[in-house]
């Protein structure tokens, strides 16, 4: 049995900031974690080093269970982002591990393949509807079946979703956060116009995807999603703040058009009425913040028995590690839905050589033994870490909204 000897995070900017956990065997085998929330890196960082590496030393590292039951039931304070994005950077490391002892890439351990491949979907954003719709057909002609789109909403000073760099979007963009505006009604008579325009340009055989991000009322959402029923979303992601779970049960009621949510939820907990009353179509939860892999099977496993599909969040401020831990992941479950594929800079894809690829639409994790991504830690050490927090959300009369 391979005991872990070490462990050490490795924190760097090459471009944004990631927070990666590597941990060593008295094996010689290593096996690597991402612990990066974006905004907060620090804090799992320090997690990690205070509370959860001491306790790691000298323990088998193929009890990958038992750690994780270790780290969630020791921690008291259990739950929250924080603590769940630490854990499920160790647990990513030990299935790393236990499949280079195996000489297996993850997914064969987890099951091995349900599908030859992943359906991603990427980012295509402007500042108006046709300049959105141009870069959404940029991206059908690189082989996407599926495309999210997000433009300006007029008069709304720093639209969600909307960047300077087209094919990369990252919203943590100062030390402090930057003040975004936000209205509704002007965004609820915008974004029909941009599917309808959408739908003309790019015909029926692409998924079309929208995030809401959190910035609505039930009735609201359930206005937008009839108002959106015509073109055929693939989903309608984060129409509101989901601390609410029964509140989807309004949105529900007043539109069919699919619902996504999860990417800030970090536990089975956050999403199990969501998905027992079949309120949502799509979990977001992810690999890095909901507890790791073996966590985000025990939710997938919940979603498959209400028909509820995994469409796991793949923004740029989850490292090519959690990227390729999710492959592995979406490549094995019987209810995989779609994932989201960001794509990271080339300066981010130095730091971490991965194995994963992208070709028609598709991704695959790769034949390497373990997740198949590596940190080039000499690299990583000529990026430093940067300040860089989300930016917060105001409405036209100044009052807080959601970001
Ligand atoms: C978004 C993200 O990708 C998405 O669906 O919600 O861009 C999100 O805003 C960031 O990951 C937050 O760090
Ligand atoms: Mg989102």
């Amino acid at each position: 049995m391979p005991v872990i000897t070490a462990a050490r995070t490795i924190v760097t900017c090459p471009g944004r900031n990631f927070v990666t956990l590597k941990i060593e065997t008295d094996a010689g085998i290593s096996g690597v974690g991402d612990a990066t929330l974006n905004g907060r890196e620090l804090a799992v960082d320090a997690y990690l080093a205070e509370h959860v590496i001491p306790c790691l030393i000298g323990r088998d590292a193929h009890r990958i269970e038992d750690i994780w039951q270790y780290l969630y039931r020791g921690a008291y304070w259990r739950r929250g982002p924080v603590t769940m994005t630490a854990i499920a950077a160790v647990d990513m490391a030990l299935w790393d591990i236990k499949a280079k002892v195996a000489g297996l890439p993850l997914y064969q351990l987890l099951g091995g393949a349900c599908r030859e491949g992943v359906m991603v979907y990427g980012h295509a954003n402007g500042e108006t509807v046709d300049e959105t719709v141009a870069q959404a057909a940029d991206y059908v002609a690189r082989g996407y079946k599926a495309v999210r789109l997000q433009t300006a909403v007029p008069g709304v000073k720093g639209t969600y979703g909307v960047s300077k760099d087209k094919m990369f979007y990252e919203p943590a963009d100062a030390a402090l956060p930057t003040e975004t505006q936000w209205a509704t009604e002007p965004y609820l008579r915008t974004a029909p116009q941009l599917f309808d325009a959408a739908r003309e340009a790019l015909g029926w055989d692409v998924h079309l995807l929208h995030d809401v991000h959190h910035r609505l009322t039930p009735i609201e959402a359930g206005r937008l999603g009839k108002d959106l029923e015509p073109y055929r979303l693939f989903w309608m992601e984060d129409a509101v703040a989901a601390e609410n779970q029964a509140g989807f049960r309004l949105i529900r009621q007043h539109t069919t058009t699919p619902l996504a949510v999860g990417e800030v939820f970090n536990s089975i907990w956050d999403c199990k009425t969501l998905i027992e009353e079949q309120l949502i179509d799509y979990i977001r939860a992810t690999v890095v913040h909901a507890g790791g892999i073996t966590h985000l099977r025990r939710i997938a496993a919940l979603a498959d028995l209400y028909k509820v599909r995994t469409g796991c969040h793949g923004a740029t401020d989850l490292s090519p590690v959690a990227m390729a831990a999710a492959l592995h992941f979406d490549l094995s479950i019987p209810n995989f839905g779609i994932q989201e594929y960001m794509r990271h800079t080339p300066e981010t894809d130095a730091v971490f050589p991965h194995a994963y690829s992208f070709a028609d639409g598709m991704m695959h994790p790769g034949e390497a033994p373990g997740l198949g991504v590596d940190i080039d830690e000499d690299l990583a050490a000529q990026h430093p870490y940067s300040p860089a927090c989300l930016p917060v959300a105001r409405l036209p009369d100044g009052s807080m909204t959601d970001w």
